[in-house]
C-alpha cells in the first residue's frame, strides 16, 4: 500500500474491516490513477483497484499501492475478495454511491454486511483536507497555466466581443498550455451580468464602462485551480470604483486573517464584516471561500460560523464579492496554501483596479 492507503487503512471506522470506494476523486486520490469507473476495496492490510476491460491496462501501468483486479463480472471478483479476506463489515463511501448503486452492490458483498453512514467519508475528508507537497505543486501548475492563458487573452478583449468568445478563447489557451481540461465552466461575464455570481457567458457583447468578471481555472493531473479577477473595460463610474475598492480591501483583510490555528469562520467573518460595515449588507450572499484540490469545491468551507480550524497545508480560496442586481458585481479571488504564520498565494496576477481595452 502507498502512504495515503495506509493512512486510510488505519482510519477505517472502528466497526468496519474494509472500505469500498467508488468516487472518481477518491479513487484518484488513493491510487494516483484517474479513470471514469472502477472500485477501490481497502482492507486493513490490502488494497485492490477493480477495473473493467476498458481501464485494466492503463490501471496496471498507473495504479500505485493497490493490486489491480481486471474484472469480467464485478460480483464474482468482489465476492472472491470478501471470502479471501473473510470480511465481515464493509463501509461504503456514502458520498460516492447512489442509493441504486448501493442496492446493487450490497448482495455482491455477502456474506459481509455493509455500513452506510458518514464515518468513512469523514475519515477520507480528514486526509484530503490537508494537501501533500505533490498536490500543492499540481494546483500551482494549474494556476500558472490559467495565468498564462488569461494574460494572453486580455489583449483580445475588444468592444463587441461576446462573453462566449472570451470563454472559448480562454479555454483553448488553457488546454494549449498543458491543462487536460478547464477546472469548471469558465465564468467570463460583462456589464450588468456581473451581478450574478455564477452567470453563464452568452451572446452579451463587451462595451465601454463594463466591469468584466473572470472566474477561471485549469485542471492539471486531476487538480483544480480557481481564481477570479474583475477588470474595468474602459472608464468606469465612481460607484463601480468604490465597490471595487471595498471588495479589494475585504479580500486583503480576509487573506490577512488566514493562518493555521484560526477557524474558517474567522476568515469569513473578517471579509464579510468589512463589506457589511461599508454599507453592502445583503450584497454578499455566498461563502468567502472553499478548499480546492481533486474537486473544485472541497473542505474546508470558509463560511459563517464554521469552526473548522485551519491547518498548514490546507488549500483554500478567499473570494468575497459585492453584487448589485441590475447594475454590476465585483468578485476577487485567490487560492492560497495555509502556513503557520499566514499563507502562500498561488495567484500572482495583480488585483489593483486595472483598466483593460
Ligand atoms: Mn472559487
Amino acid at each position: 500500500m502507498n502512504t495515503s492507503l495506509e493512512l486510510l487503512a488505519s482510519m477505517l471506522p472502528e466497526d468496519a474491516d474494509a472500505a469500498l470506494i467508488v468516487s472518481e476523486a477518491n479513487r484518484h486520490y488513493f491510487t494516483g490513477f484517474a479513470s471514469d469507473a472502477g472500485y477501490l476495496l481497502v482492507t486493513k492490510e490490502h488494497a485492490y483497484l477493480l477495473a473493467d476491460f476498458r481501464y485494466a491496462e492503463a490501471a496496471e501501468n498507473d495504479v500505485i499501492g493497490a493490486e489491480v483486479v481486471a474484472f469480467k463480472r464485478l460480483s464474482e471478483s468482489l465476492n472472491e475478495l470478501v471470502r479471501k479476506h473473510e470480511l465481515k463489515k464493509i463501509a461504503l463511501e456514502g458520498s460516492g454511491f447512489t442509493i441504486n448503486e448501493a442496492e446493487r452492490i450490497e448482495p455482491m458483498l455477502a456474506p459481509a454486511s455493509v455500513i452506510k453512514n458518514t464515518k468513512l467519508d469523514e475519515a477520507i475528508g480528514k486526509l484530503r483536507i490537508v494537501k501533500t507537497t505533490d498536490e500543492v505543486e499540481k494546483i500551482m501548475k494549474a494556476q500558472r497555466i490559467t495565468e498564462c492563458a488569461l494574460t494572453e487573452t486580455l489583449p483580445l478583449v475588444k468592444e463587441g466581443v461576446t462573453e462566449k468568445d472570451i470563454a472559448l478563447e480562454l479555454e483553448y489557451k488553457i488546454r494549449k498550455h498543458g491543462a487536460e481540461d478547464i477546472s469548471f465552466d469558465l465564468i467570463t461575464i460583462a456589464g450588468a451580468k456581473t451581478s450574478m455570481p455564477h452567470g453563464v457567458p452568452g451572446e452579451n457583447k463587451v462595451k465601454k464602462g463594463d466591469l468584466i468578471t473572470f472566474d477561471i481555472g485549469a485542471l492539471y493531473h486531476g487538480y483544480h485551480s480557481d481564481m477570479t479577477r474583475t477588470y474595468a473595460f474602459g472608464e468606469i463610474t465612481e460607484k463601480q470604483k468604490r465597490v471595487y475598492q471595498v471588495v479589494y480591501e475585504a479580500q486583503q483583510l480576509g487573506l490577512n486573517a488566514v493562518r493555521s490555528g484560526v477557524t474558517a469562520g474567522d476568515v469569513d467573518k473578517t471579509a464579510r464584516e468589512y463589506i457589511y460595515h461599508a454599507g453592502f449588507e445583503g450584497c454578499f450572499g455566498h461563502s468567502t471561500g472553499h478548499g480546492v484540490g481533486l474537486d473544485i469545491h472541497e473542505l474546508p468551507t470558509i463560511s459563517t460560523g464554521n469552526e473548522t480550524i485551519l491547518q498548514s497545508g490546507m488549500v483554500i480560496t478567499v473570494e468575497p464579492g459585492i453584487y448589485l442586481p441590475g447594475e454590476f458585481g465585483v468578485r476577487i479571488e485567490d487560492t492560497v496554501v495555509v502556513t503557520a504564520d499566514g499563507y502562500i498565494n498561488l495567484c500572482t496576477l495583480p488585483k489593483e483596479l486595472t483598466i483593460i481595452g
